[in-house]
């Protein structure tokens, strides 16, 4: 076998505002954790490390929001996340966090000898100031009109409307998001990462020396930004949440989120190796170790340009040899939000499919998306399960058991003479180790996932040929060959199963009372797995149906939470044209009542009215047929703008306009004064 490798894994840090969903897990951690649970089983001298990211705006704003310390939300979301993690058998070798004194150490050393090394620009520049607070209001601390699209409620870093991205300066008529108060411009001092100076690096470094092994998607956007140019970034904030800028005159200064958090990754395996008494640094420092990012697509400019420009500046570190950033897993045709609370979280996953944690693995492995956005639907979830992890893998399993049990007390049984398919079948379970592998080393874990179920496959489809059921009261010797064949493929399934399935091959390890000794590599170098003789364990259950109810039980909860986004998020229309105090006396609205209502025949929609404006008795015609019957409003209170030329509606002529809003389901409701006021007084 070939040398040891070392591997340095990491997965993004993941922000703790917030649990973690199907999306992280489908594009970062569980890709992450089958490469890592493969390099150690081939064993390679693998890490996997990780940690929560704990500082940046949104974090603070969100405390801001509950009215709780910054900690406070970090220490909640730690816990959960760091849960959910474990509860899907995401093995880290270490789990931190960025509030730690050693991220906060490491951190800090890593900016100051930058900054001692003369790696910074400094700069000052003119930045929005909340003198209420005494703090300067950084990106999302601001919002004011946008000046690209006049869209009113744009933040300091984008408009939400329009998609630009925009500095705070930039806002008309800022106001702080704190305090309220509109900002005044105070000037302030920042440290740069001078881009532009790696810029040609870079591009040799990534254009020429990955173009064979990155994904294309991380490629392309590497191209994209290095022929777009790059600027001086600043890495430090005014912000009094993170790692506190160790230099004389930065007093209220932070690093920047995105500084100090991948240097999270080195403080990470620092603490690992407190834990374990390992050394950390051939893991970072070593030129032959391997490191690998993984991460989603919209942070990998971070990964690729700005942390390898940190590292390539501090000159101690290894850069990374892989970042193989996934693109974004959709839910049932829509963006996962979680403002719009539309996604599948991992802690209600559990509370609804306990035990399942494979069958989420598998989808969000078999549905990953790798090369492009994919979409998660609950009717895919209940046909891999149903047709994929029962009818194939649970299957074969099942039925290796069962005959094993019964035809031979679960010992499995000395072969005759192996037939030529008997040796066929044997050696292909030989060839998968490498299959899969190959597949796994180049990210494609999709395909590694489809090319380990066509092994199982193999597993049905020589049972079937074979017959063992019928076979065994005319040929019992042959089928003590079929099922110690049989056997073997489940000894491979299980072996193999670990990287992508950990709780089912755990089941299965029990069940086959497999050796603790044997390896990926066994499975492709040794004749046997599973000697005649071995005893097998007791059968338990590996997957089951999933029925329509439950999947429409899922369904249900989404349609749910669309009708309450919709009730809740109703779009603010933009203001409208300036007019004058005379365009507004020109309307004449006045308070009336309606007199009596009935339905238009052959108009679903229409309700003809008659009203009592003061003035006169008059006909209004009204869409609100379908929300109201005619004897719910007859007496009704109403404003109504009397002078609206008048216009036919299906054949009947409205003479004024009755004054109505919308509430939060849809339904229009009228609008009319607090008191009870005479009908044909002015409305002004
Ligand atoms: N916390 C962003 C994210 O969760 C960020 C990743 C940091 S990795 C160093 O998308
Ligand atoms: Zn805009």
């Amino acid at each position: 076998m070939s040398q040891k490798q070392r591997y340095t894994i990491t997965a993004a840090l993941p922000y703790t505002n917030g649990p973690i969903h199907i999306g992280h897990l489908a594009g970062v951690y569980i890709p992450a954790d089958i490469f890592s649970r493969y390099q150690k089983a081939k064993g390679n001298d693998a890490i996997f490390i990780c940690g929560s990211d704990e500082h940046g705006v949104p974090i603070t704003i969100r405390a801001k929001k509950e009215g709780v310390s910054p900690q406070q939300i970090v220490d909640k979301y730690h816990t959960i996340i760091k849960k959910s993690f474990e509860d899907f058998g995401i093995e880290f070798d270490n789990y931190s966090r960025t509030s730690l004194p050693v991220h906060h150490q490491t951190a800090s050393d890593f900016f100051k000898k930058l900054y001692d090394e003369g790696k910074f620009i400094e700069q000052t520049t003119k930045q929005l100031y909340d003198e209420q607070e005494h703090q300067f209001l950084a990106d999302r601390f601001v919002t004011g009109t946008c000046p690209k699209c006049g869209y009113e409620h744009a933040y300091g870093d984008q408009c939400e409307k329009c998609g630009s991205s925009l500095s705070p300066m930039e806002l008309i008529n800022p106001i702080s998001t704190i305090s309220g108060s509109k900002p005044v411009v105070k000037e302030t001092k920042h440290w740069y990462l001078p881009l532009d100076q790696y810029e040609s690096w870079l591009r040799e470094w990534i254009l020429e020396g990955h173009k064979h092994d990155w994904k294309p998607n991380v490629l392309g956007q590497v191209k994209s930004w290095l022929d777009d140019g790059l600027r001086p970034r600043a890495v430090t904030r005014d912000l009094d949440w993170g790692v506190p800028v160790p230099v004389k005159g930065a007093e209220g200064k932070v690093l920047y989120v995105w500084f100090d958090a991948p240097i999270g990754y080195i403080s990470s395996t620092k603490e690992w190796s407190k834990k374990t008494g390992k050394d950390w640094r051939p893991y970072w420092q070593d030129k032959n170790t391997k490191l690998i990012h993984f991460i989603g697509k919209d942070n990998i400019v971070f990964h690729t340009i700005i942390f390898p420009a940190m590292l390539k500046a501090h000159g101690e570190y290894i850069l990374p040899d892989n970042v193989p950033a996934n693109e974004f897993l959709n839910l049932e045709g829509d963006k996962i939000s979680t403002s719009r609370n539309w996604a599948v979280w991992l802690h209600e996953y559990l509370e609804e499919f306990p035990g399942k944690q494979d069958v989420l693995r598998y989808v969000l492995t078999a549905n990953a998306p790798e090369t492009k956005d994919n979409d998660f639907t609950w009717k895919d979830f209940q046909t891999r399960n149903n047709s994929e992890l029962v009818g194939n893998l649970g299957n074969f399993i099942n039925r290796v058991m069962v005959l094993t049990k019964k035809y031979y007390q679960g010992i499995i049984p000395q072969p005759g003479e192996l037939t030529g398919t008997d040796k066929e079948v044997l050696a292909q379970i030989k060839t998968y180790p490498r299959k899969i592998g190959n597949l796994i080393e180049r990210y494609r874990f999709r395909e590694a996932l489809s090319e380990y179920m066509n092994l199982a496959r193999l597993g049905n489809k020589y049972l079937a040929d074979e017959e063992p059921w019928k076979q065994v009261k005319t040929a019992p010797e042959r089928v003590k060959n079929i099922m110690f064949v049989a056997n073997q493929i489940a000894a491979a399934l299980t072996v193999l199963g670990a990287v992508f399935l950990p709780f089912t091959a755990r089941k299965l390890k029990d069940m086959l009372q497999l050796p603790g000794d044997l390896t990926w590599d066994s499975v492709a170098e040794k004749e046997i797995l599973l000697p005649a003789g071995h005893k097998l364990g007791e059968p338990q259950l590996l997957f089951e149906k999933i029925d329509d109810e439950t999947v429409a039980k899922q369904v249900q909860k989404l349609l749910d939470t669309k009708k309450q986004n919709e009730a809740g998020n109703r779009e603010i229309a933009p203001q409208k044209d300036e007019i004058t105090y005379e365009d507004f006396m020109k309307m004449d609205i006045r308070t009336a009542t309606i007199l009596h209502a009935e339905k238009l025949p052959k108009a679903k929609k229409l309700l003809v009215l008659k009203v009592d404006t003061g003035i006169d008795k008059r006909t209004i015609v009204a869409g609100i047929a379908e929300h109201y019957k005619p004897e719910d409003i007859t007496g009704k209170k109403v404003l109504v703008l009397v002078n609206l030329k008048p216009r036919k509606l299906r054949g009947v002529e409205s003479q004024g306009m009755i004054l109505m809003t919308e509430n939060a389901n849809g339904k229009p409701v009228f609008v009319n004064p607090e008191e009870d006021i005479p009908n044909g007084m002015n409305i002004s």
